[in-house]
């Protein structure tokens, strides 16, 4: 397979200036009539990308040209190419046989598309790829109830989108489908109206999707100062989608996971969900739709803003600290791992085999780490000058990295070319500090290095904004936050002061480093209590929790008393967000104790893990233990249910305190709770309590009351394998595969049983016996042949096999090369399980 480097960058010798396409739709033979209008740059041959499709007539100005078909490429020679000229082409394809979710494709008798990152080129043939932009008609017959593409209606089955755009953000959807409609009135005055499409008997669950979208309207306006620019908005739920959702140009389709929404179906977790992607999509209309990619290793331009702006929303919508620690708390889960291990790549990398491979945590959320650094080293008031003048700049162009960096430049003097190698060194930069007092004078001294990674043996110092403060040993905050900037390999910071103080570094998580301190648990203690910054009052409590932890796995020491009180101090504060409260109840993962443990040099024992962790919970529970149940009647949200913050925060806290007196009374609450539960997250919560104290009814009867609700049952085949005993996980994930509604074909539900074992059953997972890891080899296998772009990405729960012992190291060796040589390996998982060899 042939690798794609960024320094190859080659604009077209053509451009397009306008693209009508006309689609008969038919589920194994849709004919796709394409008129693409082209003007000459460079007389060159018109090479244009195709696969899968079979071509029925190709005209150039209405005349039948010579040209070449290749599995993947049209070319005309330029001989036959003028000036300006219209191609007209003819091509057949079958949506129905097209199981890998890519192109024009069929989920429950209804059409769609995913055309990001090329998937256009399963459609007819075209330049697909983001720097060649377009306007575009579109016209669909079908015999379906509704036919939507990109734009404003002209007719039933046409539409126009005057905005020129790439073939990624094409988008057709035809079905049986129902719309909610609402209307947003825009800034400018426009009257948009707003369509949230799903399939008949799902419309009572589409309020809050719509909800979501008029506050993110609002939102883009109030803070980014930017419209919506179609008469039309349109949402569609899609059952059968290999990610999230997509920004098609004012077609945005989801997986409808992240559209459907009732209390009774779906969680506060859910709910939160749903609004950051709904919002997400939305922003994209600026940053990424309007201001495109050149080329896809800018893929972090549109998307590392574009989480970074759906972040800020979220921390506006509900509560900014709880959201901060909440995208800590996956930046770690996610991209740290990803850092740490074989898979770890630039921000923007500089080569790819297969671009659906770099859809990953460190493009979408070290991107948008990155902005953050940005915006607290130019500050708030430069970053809002600096992205106007990205949009005023850059509006219809597709761009770089470099294009977004000169923005900052220009408008605030400041030379940023050492910030520029956040994107191009990957890695998290190590930031080690010490301390000193002596004389009245207190020293810090910070140095940071960044480890080796493939194709990459040295790093050069990064910029680091390091947010701080300091606090006494009483707790009195000695110096309030400021923001210091790390250029070099080292700094040292001196401060006048009376006493030694305890240092708040990091504040708000200022930059993703991996901070080591030699902080004494006393200290700690006083940050958990005293610190003036949430994220850092989090932060020590995650600390305490992880030595505490740590020191039960290596040498079986009861948690400490001073650690259980100051747990229960916070938890029982009612002055405190009951989400934070929850977050702090909430122990580090065995993954991140995984981790932890190879950062300190101890091999991990996912066995150990899960016991030391379970001991520790344990001891939490009997340390609060009469206190629990007044703590939980506490957390009640009278009234109907409400998905706002407020509401959700009791509701969160509940889960964990719940969790706890499981731990005591086997269930006894936990039993009373799902019978009382109301709505699906009390459900849920209860649900998992109920099975990890082993009992035996409690799934039956989830099962029998859920059973036609998809969504639902994916939350029960997930919580199945995730709660079942390490030792007999692999067996209830087996068995789950052979019941009748697991469909594997639909990435959801393959999702649900695959990554219930490997990312929520770590235990399970890395059983000494080595059959977690041929399950999931397997179903990799057998995925990868219809569906390559999920089974690459689940791949990934191998990327950590270097942490483990040689046993473990071998068995997953020993999967990973029967992957590598299986016949007719997809590129996707071709790349991926290359990378991850040794
Ligand atoms: N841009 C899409 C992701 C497309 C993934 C293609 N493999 C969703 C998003 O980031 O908004
Ligand atoms: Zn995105």
């Amino acid at each position: 397979p042939q690798t794609i480097y960024l320094k190859d960058y080659t604009p077209t010798p053509y451009n397009v200036a306008h693209v009508a396409l006309d689609f008969t739709l038919h589920p194994t033979a849709t004919r796709v009539q394409s008129r693409i209008t082209f003007t000459r740059v460079r007389a060159e041959d018109l090479v244009l990308n195709g696969e899968d499709l079979i071509l029925k007539s190709l005209r150039v100005d209405g005349a039948e040209v010579p040209h070449e078909l290749s599995e993947t490429h049209l070319t005309i020679p330029a001989a036959h190419l003028s000036d300006a000229f219209t191609l007209e082409v003819e091509v057949e394809i079958s949506p129905q046989t097209n199981t890998a979710l890519e192109g024009l494709y069929m989920s429950g008798g209804m059409y769609c598309t995913q055309c990001e990152a090329e998937g256009f080129r399963k459609i007819t043939y075209m330049y697909d790829r983001p720097d060649v932009m377009a306007p575009y008609e579109v016209t669909i017959h079908a015999d379906t109830p509704v036919q939507l593409s990109n734009g404003n209606p002209t007719a039933p089955g046409c539409w126009t989108d005057p905005h020129p755009k790439p073939t990624y953000l094409f988008a057709l959807v035809a079905g049986d489908l129902v719309a909610t409609t609402d209307h947003f009135t825009t800034m400018e005055g426009r009257e948009v109206t707003l369509n949230v499409y799903v399939r008949p008997g799902d419309e009572d669950k589409t309020d809050y999707a719509m909800d979501a979208l008029k506050r993110s309207m609002k939102w883009e306006e109030d803070v980014y100062g930017r419209p919506y620019d179609l008469d039309v908005f349109n949402i569609v739920a899609v059952d059968d989608f290999n990610m999230g959702a997509m920004e098609n140009k004012g077609l945005n389709i989801f997986n409808s996971k992240y559209v459907l929404a009732s209390p009774e179906t779906a969680t506060d977790t859910d709910y939160a969900m749903i609004e950051g992607i709904v919002a997400h999509e939305y922003f994209h209309n600026w940053t990424g739709n309007r201001i495109t990619c050149r080329d896809w290793f800018q893929l972090c331009l549109k998307e590392g803003l574009t989480v970074y702006r759906d972040q800020q929303f979220s921390a506006d919508m509900r509560s900014a600290p709880v959201q901060r620690i909440k995208d800590v708390l996956q930046l770690r889960a996610r991209q740290f791992r990803e850092d740490a291990g074989p898979l770890a790549h630039p921000v923007r990398p500089e080569a790819f085999v297969e671009i659906n491979n770099f859809y990953t945590a460190t493009v979408y959320e070290k991107g948008a780490e990155v902005i953050g650094m940005l915006r607290t080293l130019v500050g708030p008031a430069a970053y809002d000058a600096a992205l106007t003048l990205y949009f005023d700049r850059h509006d219809g162009q597709a761009c770089t990295i470099e294009d977004w960096i000169q923005v900052f430049e220009d408008s605030t003097g400041r030379d940023l070319s050492q910030f520029k190698r956040w994107y191009a060194q990957a890695g998290t930069p190590h930031l080690t500090v010490t301390d000193d007092f002596k004389n009245g004078e207190y020293t810090l001294h910070l140095k940071q290095k960044t480890k080796p990674s493939a194709g990459q043996p040295d790093k050069a110092p990064q910029v680091i904004p390091i947010a701080m403060g300091l606090i006494g040993a009483d707790g009195a905050e000695v110096l309030p936050t400021q923001v210091v900037e790390m250029s070099e390999a080292e700094l040292t910071l001196r401060y006048e002061l009376d006493a030694k103080p305890i240092p708040s570094l990091l504040r708000g998580f200022s930059a993703p480093v991996i901070l080591e301190t030699e902080q004494s648990e006393a200290d700690r203690l006083v940050l958990l209590a005293h610190d003036t910054d949430p994220f850092n009052r989090w932060e020590a409590s995650t600390l305490l929790a992880k030595s505490n932890l740590m020191a039960n796995l290596t040498a079986g020491s009861a948690p400490a008393t001073a650690w259980l009180d100051a747990l229960t101090k916070v938890i029982t504060d009612d002055t405190l967000d009951p989400a934070f409260r929850a977050l702090v109840l909430a122990l580090p993962s065995e993954d991140n104790l995984a981790n932890a443990c190879d950062a300190a040099g101890i091999v991990p024992d996912p066995t150990a893990i899960h016991s030391a962790r379970k001991a520790v919970h344990l001891a939490i529970a009997q340390h609060m233990g009469e206190a629990l149940p007044a703590l939980i009647a506490a957390t009640a949200t009278p009234g109907p249910y409400s998905p706002a913050a407020n509401d959700a925060a009791k509701r969160s806290l509940r889960a964990q305190l719940l969790r706890l007196q499981t731990r005591l009374d086997g269930g006894t609450m936990a039993r009373a709770a799902y019978d009382a539960a109301t709505n699906m997250t009390d459900q849920l919560a209860a649900f998992g309590c109920l099975l990890s104290a082993g009992d035996t009814t409690v799934a039956a009867a989830f099962e029998a009351q859920w059973r036609t609700d998809r969504l639902v049952m994916d939350k029960w085949f997930a919580m199945s394998v995730a709660e079942a005993d390490p030792d007999d996980a692999v067996a209830v994930a087996t068995a789950l595969t052979q019941h009748a509604d697991f469909d594997w074909k639909n990435p959801n539900r393959f999702r649900s049983v695959i990554a219930g074992m490997t990312a929520m059953n770590p235990a399970g997972f890395h059983h000494p016996s080595g059959a977690g890891y041929r399950f999931l080899a397997d179903w990799l296998l057998k995925l990868d042949a219809l569906n390559p772009q999920t089974t690459a990405r689940m791949s990934t729960a191998f990327e950590t096999w270097r942490r483990y012992d040689v046993d473990r190291q071998a068995l997953i060796q020993e999967q990973l090369a029967r992957i590598a040589t299986h016949p007719g390996l997809s590129r996707d998982t071709a790349e991926m399980v290359g990378r991850m060899r040794d």
